[in-house]
């Protein structure tokens, strides 16, 4: 019988704290291997990066990564958030603090060409501007992630795993968003 892929599941992976004296791109590799466990196929990790911390100042720098995973015929965006959330708390996630410090943190990127809640909601979200972005958290699953354009930690990864994948709401590639950015903000995402 045949395992139907279903739709790529982009991730983004960061850490800017240790945990349990372990690096931060160290647990980013046992977050890759938790998933898998959770039964989702990883199909294709990018390099890992050092990332300066966003917002300026705030912290150590990050480790960035992303990943295409799969779960089959089981692509339930929501279940998704929830395995991707379990898998921050055995890593020691504490939510404290909004863009705070971090041990873990996954995000969902997208699922396959998939706009939740709705297209008018998402697009509200991804024009928020930035003073409005501190203050306001979802409080419901948005996709694609709504800060997924304007973010070289996020876009340099993703380029290396799906250059090509099309954000269903503005019709341009990884490659086109990661263009549109400043050279200072691609420049500043260095391989480990
Ligand atoms: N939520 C809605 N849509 C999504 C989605 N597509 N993926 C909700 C993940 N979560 C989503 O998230 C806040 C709320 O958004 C949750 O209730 C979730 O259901 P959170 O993970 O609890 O809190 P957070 O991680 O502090 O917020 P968020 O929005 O994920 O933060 P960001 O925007 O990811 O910022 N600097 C560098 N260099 N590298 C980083 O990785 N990361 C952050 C976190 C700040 N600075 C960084 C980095
Ligand atoms: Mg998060």
């Amino acid at each position: 019988m045949h395992k139907r892929i279903g739709p790529p599941v982009l991730v983004a992976l960061g850490a800017n704290l240790p945990f349990e004296g372990e690096a931060p791109s160290t647990t980013l590799k046992h977050a890759l291997q938790a998933l898998a466990k959770e039964g989702l196929t990883v199909l294709a990790v990018s390099r890992f990066y050092a990332t300066p911390c966003f917002p300026a100042g705030s912290g150590p720098d990050y480790v960035n990564a992303a990943a295409v995973v799969s779960a089959g015929e089981e692509s339930d965006a929501t279940s998704f958030l929830a395995t991707l959330h379990a898998v921050e708390n055995r890593f020691g996630r504490v939510r404290n603090k909004r863009w705070g410090m971090r041990t873990l943190d996954l995000d969902l990127l997208a699922v396959g060409d998939s706009v939740l809640p709705d297209a008018a909601t998402q697009d509200s979200w991804r024009a928020l501007p930035p003073e409005a972005q501190v203050r306001a958290t979802p409080d419901r699953l948005i996709l694609p992630h709504p800060r997924l354009q304007d973010r070289a930690f996020v876009l340099v990864p993703l380029a290396d795993v799906a250059p090509d994948w099309v954000h269903p709401r503005t019709g341009q590639t990884v490659r086109q968003m990661l263009d549109a950015l400043p050279e200072a903000d691609r420049a500043a995402v260095k391989p480990l």
